[in-house]
């Protein structure tokens, strides 16, 4: 060597062995696995060290088998060498991430865990909200269940009831049609009675024929059910014979009218209660007419609520409190209460009658409560001369037709016979009307309480085809409205 320097090379063989068969057997490294390089022997390097020189004193080792190019393997193994630190720097910084990995991981499981446990709960929770819910709901049923056990027994009584409630009426429309058959009978006995035991020799008094004694439709099919109260009829039942005052009418003038308090209108005179209508009177109550052809005003009672209202009361029957068996004065000109019993009078009928075209309404209220209708669509009289003859228009309603047989008659009272029969009908009827011979309706005759009355003549406030000839109506009015 020219340097003076003498080398020793010291060769070192490093040998580095990974072993990447145990990392890729770890279960993390496996989405990270690398295939094995090839002829991953273990690499072998050179190392050369230079020391300084020195004096031979010794024997010299002398190394074999290096050629001149050994400082270039050297360097090649140095490169090598840090190549494969760098890997293996490069896996430990991946093994790191994959541990960073593992533990985000651990981290996401817990969480999951956590969450899953949340889950349980709130699923348990629901669970038993949903077991309450069932149980609540079946509670229901049985409550329901046990409702529409109720209902159906009461559906069962109530039609037993109503059973019950059709015998007792047929009951008593047979027993109604045998008070009527008997009332004809016993009539018919004490007529024979009279002719055998009369000690005189004058003529029997012979009635007037009776009408139908059992119609059809005999009042006793009423509303069943109904929430009405029943009025108190006693105070009525005191004047039930007080109202039959005897073969002779009363021959007092027409009675002194109460002082009104009440739906008392003091405008007008209208002409008639339509007009007081359309004047903005909508209530009814009693207000004070005025016909045309009047010479004085009269007092009514003006019914604005049934029908569209605007109709004219000219006779109304509610409790007997006014005897009907009256002269003809009486009748023309007006007796009783204009807020109960009352008659208009015929002269103030024939006036309004005279100013425009009537119609006539008859409103019948039986002693059930049921209320029916008669209309018939023109409505007048003639005047006195003509003995306030009826004039009646075509029917319509549902009490049968009971008025037009009496259509076309004079006006009958006690003291006024104009009627078709041999004697006066108002003798046996106990009234005023516009008799035949003597009718079909007698609705100015005898106030009777209870309906189905017994009586020699058929003198009760009957229309014979709403309960025959012996049956009395609770209540009655006549009404008139002009024709639309
Ligand atoms: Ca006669």
């Amino acid at each position: 060597m020219e340097t003076g320097l003498w080398s020793i090379l010291i060769c070192l063989s490093l040998s580095f062995s990974i072993n990447t068969e145990a990392l890729t057997k770890h279960p993390i490294l496996t989405r990270i696995r690398r295939a094995p390089e090839a002829g991953a022997e273990p690499k072998k390097c050179s190392y050369t060290f230079l020391v300084p020189e020195q004096k031979i004193t010794g024997p010299i080792c002398a190394a074999r088998g290096y050629s001149t190019d050994k400082d270039r393997v050297t360097r090649l193994d140095v490169a090598a060498v840090r190549d494969l630190l760098s890997k293996q720097r490069r896996e430990m910084e991946t093994l790191k991430l994959v541990v960073d990995v593992d533990g985000n991981l651990v981290n996401e499981m817990k969480l999951l865990r956590k969450e899953s446990r949340n889950m349980n709960s709130r699923v348990t929770q629901l669970y038993m909200q949903l077991l309450h819910e069932i149980i609540r709901k079946r509670d229901n049923s049985l409550e329901l269940a046990q409702l529409e056990t109720r209902i159906l027994n009461a559906t069962t009584e109530s039609l037993r009831l109503s059973s019950r409630y059709r015998e007792l009426e047929a009951k008593y429309a047979a027993l109604s049609a045998i008070v009527n058959n008997q009332s004809v009978i016993i009539g018919a006995l004490e007529e024979r009675c009279m002719q055998v035991y009369s000690r005189k020799q004058e003529p029997p008094l012979m009635g007037p024929p009776m009408v139908q004694v059992v119609p059809e439709n005999i009042p006793v099919n009423v509303p069943r059910f109904t929430n009405e109260i029943q009025r108190d009829n006693t105070r009525a039942f005191g004047r039930e014979r007080g109202s039959r005052s005897g073969p002779s009418p009363t021959s007092g003038t027409l009675e002194a009218q109460e002082t009104p308090h009440r739906n008392f209108s003091a405008e007008g005179p209208f002409r008639d209660c339509l007009q007081a209508q359309e004047a903005g009177h909508s209530t009814s109550g009693m207000y004070v007419i005025k016909p045309d052809e009047a010479e004085r005003p009269l007092q009514v009672w003006c019914e604005q609520g049934i029908d569209n209202g605007g109709w004219t009361v000219i006779q109304s029957r509610r409790d007997g409190s006014v005897n009907f068996f009256r002269n003809w004065d009486n009748y023309k000109s007006g007796f009783g209460n204009i807020d109960g019993e009352y008659w208009l009078g015929l002269e103030g009928i024939y006036l309004l009658g005279k100013q425009l075209d009537y119609k006539l309404l008859v409103e019948l209220e039986d002693w059930m409560g049921k209320k029916v209708y008669a209309q018939y669509n023109s409505f007048h009289l003639e005047p006195e001369s003509e003995g306030y003859r009826l004039r009646l228009g075509a029917y319509q309603g549902n009490a049968g037709d009971s008025l037009t047989s009496h259509n076309a008659k004079q006006f009958t009272t006690l003291d006024r016979d104009k009627d078709a029969f041999s004697g006066n009908c108002a003798h046996f009827h106990k009234g005023g009307w516009w008799y035949n011979a003597c009718g079909q309706t007698n609705l100015n005759g005898v106030w009777y309480n209870g309906g189905v009355y017994r009586s020699k003549f058929q003198d009760g406030i009957f229309w014979a085809d709403y309960g025959g000839g012996f049956y009395s109506m609770k209540g009655v009015r006549m009404m008139i409205r002009p024709i639309d």
